[in-house]
């Protein structure tokens, strides 16, 4: 046996979720091949890469590949490179030939086929590397299969446990392959090239498998043979003479080498020129699937393509129905998830566009602009289940203030979360200048739908461009007290962790560096004149922690969660007089705190929370009841506080309750 060449296995990681066309996000894929293994989708799709110097700068260039599995074909682990150029032993180290690859397994083996350029000779050759698993190790074969000078390989193992081999070259070839998965089953022939026009006479070679009879004129490639039932499907790329590039094409048969009975298209060429297509079909969970590329992310360069994913269907005779590629592709996204309606199902007009966010960072992805009141765009099949209590986090644009709705189904729906996009300073959000910049809004679900279901958003003023959406759980963090609820103690620690808190008031403060002490004196002062307790919301909170995360009640009730002042009280009830304590408070932003109406501290400049930073002169809890107050302010940043008071030796207080 010759050597073998133990590949190392590198690190998987999972991609997150989407559920969009393109599916991988990170690297550019194509020539997708998709097969189920254990009832999991595995994909091995060619590398393309930018060529490094020295190569063909307008050509394909791949190095090596990788392998990714779904489970729901919409979270895509990459478990990393298999095979790579210089592994293999009979390639050229710098090649940049790993060109359309697949995989079967046959017996609890994994056979991975791949072209590449040989290290001596011209064209290309097909190696083979085994595992024991679908995503690897893979041991390379030593010699690549004897016989198949081409491209584009593909496998078929049928029922009988007989396994094929296709590839392109000369037109497409078919042969039975060995038991072994390695070596072609039948006579190999030697033969001289065709001479090509211009270039040198290539040396005689040997061939195996035919030629297979029954496909259209036009140029052909990327075969790839399945069998559905009793028919026989040879797919593959083919040229139209009077378009010029790629369409996906196929013809069946009753027998697994032809002769061949062609059909008609699968897909059209792309509408963009892409000049390639390469695809792969798979049944998964009783649907079948298109696998495919485009150049979505290289749009000015068809070398560089990304794999999407449609589904497809049979007529009752077998043939198969022609696909029409989507943005959206297939797959549930989780509500919890970010979602891209730029990656749509149905829009409202041509006049709703879609951007890239960074031309010089394609993979940064698009954002959608609805231009006008009325315009939408609509994301099918978003799943919202296990969200009880949510709220709407979304990425948008504008040039003026401007409203948006998400709503269920249609744009006339019931409204998920209505978001009220302030960029002027004068409607109820953001009074910063947002003008033209990217932000992420907040605002509370309305209506909480069940299940799996349509979204639609939909402009409801001025344009406004969505770059994503995500619902979001709301944190637990504080709990409602009842009106009648039983007194609260302090914390094992002495924090307390009962307070109302005032609905956030949005303030326009760009840096916190202003919270020096005169300033704030002023800004308290006057807010303080200002404070109505009969206007706005309070709410009656026991905090998860011994701090009160102030952002995090902003956020809970659908409030902009930095730029804010807070006001907060809590009523301490104590069984006797006790003298001689401090109040001793952490806040981030600047805080002003009131013990029955007297001031007692002042937490000033941009600090973070830290526990006992600011103490109080010696104060006195009169038996009964006291008030304790306080004001939180923070520009850009999170707020929140903590409080206790400490005895006169500094130990935390405990000796009265909360109401
Ligand atoms: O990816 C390189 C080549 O482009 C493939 O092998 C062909 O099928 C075409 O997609």
């Amino acid at each position: 046996m010759n050597k073998f060449l133990t590949l190392a296995f590198a690190l998987s990681f999972s991609l997150g979720a989407v559920a969009q066309n393109p599916v991988i996000r990170d690297q550019y894929t194509a020539d997708p091949t998709a097969r189920v293994f254990g009832g999991r989708v595995y994909l091995y799709p060619s590398h393309d890469i930018f060529p490094p110097q020295g190569q063909r700068q307008d050509w394909f260039c791949m190095a090596d590949y990788h392998v990714f599995s779904s489970e729901n074909l919409t979270d895509w682990t990459d478990h990393g490179v298999i095979v790579s150029q210089e592994q293999v032993p009979w390639g050229k180290a710098d090649g940049y030939s790993m060109w359309a690859p697949d995989c079967v397994e046959k017996q609890g083996r994994y056979y991975f086929y791949f072209p590449n350029g040989p290290k001596s000779g011209r064209g290309f050759a097909i190696g083979v590397a085994v595992a024991d698993r679908p995503e690897g190790p893979f041991t390379l074969e030593p010699e690549p299969i004897r016989g198949v000078s081409g491209i584009d390989p593909c496998a078929l193992v049928d029922r009988d446990g007989k396994a094929y081999i296709y590839w392109s070259g000369m037109g497409i070839r078919g042969a039975q392959l060995k038991d072994n998965m390695k070596e072609l089953a039948g006579e190999l022939r030697e033969i001289t090239p065709p001479h090509r026009e211009g270039q040198p006479q290539m040396p005689k070679m040997l061939v195996g498998g035919e030629e297979m009879k029954g496909l259209p004129e036009g140029f052909k490639e990327g075969p790839f043979a399945f069998r559905r039932g009793d028919w026989y499907y040879l797919t593959f790329p083919w040229v139209r003479k009077e378009k010029g590039t790629e369409t996906l094409a196929y013809a069946m048969s009753r027998s697994p080498l032809g002769p061949w009975d062609f059909k008609g298209l699968i897909m059209q060429e792309h509408t963009n020129g892409c000049w390639t297509n390469h695809h792969s079909l798979v049944e998964y969970r009783g649907e079948w699937f298109l696998f495919y590329h485009h150049n979505d992310y290289s749009p000015r360069d068809d070398k560089r393509r990304s794999v999407c994913i449609d589904r497809v269907s049979f007529n009752t005779d077998g043939t198969i129905r022609e696909v029409t590629p989507t943005l959206r592709g297939v797959g549930v996204s989780k509500a919890t998830a970010r979602i891209e309606p730029d990656r749509y199902s149905a829009v409202s007009g041509p006049s709703v566009t879609v951007a890239f966010n960074d031309t010089a960072n394609t993979f940064m992805g698009w954002h959608a602009t609805l231009p006008q009141k009325g315009s939408w765009v609509r994301y099918d099949k978003v799943d919202f289940s296990g969200l009880t209590d949510g709220y709407l986090v979304i990425n948008v644009k504008a040039d003026a203030n401007t409203l948006l709705s998400v709503r269920e189904k249609n744009n006339k729906g019931k409204v998920i979360a209505h978001v009220d996009v302030t960029v002027e300073g004068q409607q109820g959000q953001f009074r910063r200048d947002n003008r033209g910049k990217w932000m992420s809004l907040t605002a509370p679900m309305t209506y909480h739908p069940k299940g799996v279901t349509d979204i639609v958003i939909t402009c409801d003023g001025k344009p406004v461009s969505i770059d994503w959406l995500q619902f979001k759980q709301r944190p637990t963090y504080f709990t409602p007290v009842a009106a009648n609820a039983a007194p609260s103690q302090p914390d094992e620690r002495g924090f307390i962790r009962r307070w109302q808190l005032r609905e956030p008031i949005p303030q326009n403060i760009r840096s916190n560096t202003i919270f020096t002490n005169t300033w704030l004196r002023e800004f308290f002062a006057d807010e303080l004149s200002k404070l109505n307790p009969k206007k706005g919301k309070w709410y009656s909170l026991e905090s998860e922690n011994y701090n009160m995360k102030l952002f995090r009640f902003a956020e809970k009730y659908g409030r902009q969660a930095y730029g804010n002042l807070f006001w907060c009280q809590t009523v301490i009830d104590c069984p006797e007089d006790i003298e001689g304590v401090r109040l001793a408070a952490g806040s981030n932003g600047a805080s002003m705190w009131w013990l029955n109406d007297e001031e007692v501290l002042l937490l000033e400049g941009d600090r973070r929370m830290v526990e006992d930073d600011g103490v109080s002169s010696r104060l006195k809890l009169k038996k009964g009841r006291n008030i304790l107050r306080c004001a939180v302010v923070n520009g850009p940043g999170l707020s929140d506080f903590c409080v206790r008071f400490l005895d006169e030796s500094g130990k935390e207080l405990r000796n009265f309750v909360v109401l």
